[in-house]
């Protein structure tokens, strides 16, 4: 198998399922970046390098490579102990903590980023062999910070583009990582380096020029071997399109209804979806909700809040603490707040199926996006997208990367429990103009900027630096 082009990503596209027969067999995961990439990847013939999602299990089939409608995938194995530190621990553990403003307090150890080196340098190596000549490899997110360096030695020849799906912190935060120097120099082996805002991609210019000391311009690094490293935005989006049909169908409609009826047909149904998560600010957009209720200011007998906390991480002590704090929340609210039949708060700990998204998009009155820092958040993009008439209200942070592209959402500071308070409150007793005219300019450029664009984007930007390489070599 050799690839002209290859994604590696942490995860792959699928999740291993057993069947009702006892066979074991892959179940395509949904996700955006399935739906983005799997056009190209088939059109260049593309394959998927990443892991299942399992900590070996001794059911050694799950590691060949394998097709699945089309697209080539090939699992990575990852042992229990790999799991614990590189994906719990340093991934989870150190980097996500620090690239989230050091919402929660990452933890640093010795044994967690060797591991991290050993599994990048698996991914890198497996890559370096699936390549074809020249091929261009696309490595995706803070999992694998050192693959580009380490397969750009294994495989001068590679075009190699990075994406950071979460923030690039800025020094101060940054510079805490003991490993900082390995960090950069691992992602200054691709071309390309994309980040959600241009703010993360000045953060990590600054940091190349100040802390590796290599010449930058603008967003352009100069390496000492004569290569040159571009860093740019590329905000990522949705599948507008297919979340617009998935939103029309007839069974979403009826399910609309439903849901409305089984929440008491209450005035306004206020909804939060998130992997639970502690960057996503859910325990103070409840708390916010549940003070306007104690003011007053709302009342259970025409306002609900139906959250969805998809279970994340879950071996992870942070996150175990953080699901006992909403829950006690929740409960609290609903003890003090709810009647028999009306909770104040519905709360599923649980993902659901995409359909069920969709109707909970479009039954929703004030879609609550809180997080403290988020590098898109794709959640506010398909709530827009799913308004097919126009109407509902955006509650979004400021530290979403969403925030950048969604103005015409109520933008909140979620620190700020009062500012939050208001905004849920205007948001739900808006003027329907005033409603319609925002969401008609939101969903304009959810439409315009979706996902297909965005991968265009960045993969046009790739080959360019290709050709004018190419160029030098020529001349
Ligand atoms: C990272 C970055 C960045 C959620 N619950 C269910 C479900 N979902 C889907 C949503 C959405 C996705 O999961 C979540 O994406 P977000 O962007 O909101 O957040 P992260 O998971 O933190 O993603 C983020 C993203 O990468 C992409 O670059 O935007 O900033 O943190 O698509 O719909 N889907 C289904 N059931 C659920 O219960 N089917």
């Amino acid at each position: 198998m050799s690839a002209d082009l290859l994604i590696v990503a942490n995860r792959l596209p699928v999740d291993r399922v057993t069947e009702r027969d006892g066979s074991r067999g892959w179940r395509r995961s949904p996700g955006g970046l399935v739906t983005a990439l799997e056009p190209v990847l088939r059109a260049n013939d593309g394959t998927w390098v990443g892991w299942p999602g399992l900590a070996e299990d001794g059911d050694d089939e799950a590691y060949e490579p394998f097709e699945d409608d089309g697209m080539k995938l090939v699992p990575i194995k990852l042992d229990a102990s790999e799991v614990e530190e590189f994906y719990e621990g340093f991934s989870n553990g150190t980097v996500w903590p620090i690239y989230h403003d050091l919402v929660a307090k990452p933890e640093f150890h010795r044994e967690w980023w060797d591991a991290y080196v050993r599994v990048n340098r698996r991914f890198a190596e497996r890559a370096a062999e699936l390549a074809a000549e020249n091929a261009t490899v696309w490595v995706h997110d803070y999992q694998l910070q050192l693959v580009p360096q380490m397969l750009r030695e294994l495989r001068p020849d590679l075009l190699i583009g990075f994406y950071l799906h979460i923030p690039f912190p800025p020094a101060e935060l940054f510079l805490q990582l003991p490993w900082r120097r390995q960090l950069l120099e691992g992602l200054l082996g691709a071309d390309l380096v994309g980040f959600q805002l241009p703010g993360g991609a000045a953060n990590f210019v600054r940091l190349v020029r100040q802390r590796v000391g290599h010449k930058t311009h603008k967003d352009l690094v100069y390496l000492p071997d004569g290569r040159t490293v571009k860093a740019a935005a590329f905000p990522i989006s949705i599948d507008a399109a297919g979340f617009e049909e998935l939103a029309a169908g007839d069974g979403v409609a009826a399910r609309v209804k439903q849901l409305r009826e089984a929440l008491g047909n209450p005035r306004r149904i206020f909804l939060g979806v998130d992997r639970l998560d502690y960057t996503k600010g859910i325990y103070a957009r409840l708390r916010a909700f549940s003070e306007l209720l104690e003011d007053g200011r709302l009342d259970v007998e025409d306002a609900v809040f139906v959250q969805v906390a998809v279970p994340s991480r879950e071996r992870v002590e942070q996150y175990r603490i953080l699901r006992d704090d909403i829950e006690r929340l929740v409960g609290r609210v609903n003890g003090d707040h709810g009647r028999i039949g009306r909770p104040a708060i519905s709360y599923l700990h649980n993902s659901v199926p995409r359909e069920e998204m969709a109707a909970l998009y479009r039954a929703a009155d004030v879609m609550v996006v809180t997080p403290y820092r988020d590098g898109m958040n794709l959640v506010a993009k398909e709530y827009v997208a799913c308004r097919l008439d126009d109407d509902g209200a955006l509650v979004l942070s400021e530290f979403a990367g969403a925030a950048d592209e969604l103005r015409q959402a109520w933008l909140i500071n979620p620190y700020d429990i009062n500012g939050m308070k208001s905004a849920l409150v205007e948001a739900a007793e808006a003027d329907p103009k005033d409603l319609s005219r925002r969401m008609r300019a939101m969903r304009k450029t959810v439409r315009q900027h979706d996902v297909r664009a965005w991968a265009d984007a960045f993969l046009a930007e790739l080959s360019s630096i290709a050709g004018s390489s190419h160029d030098k070599q020529v001349r």
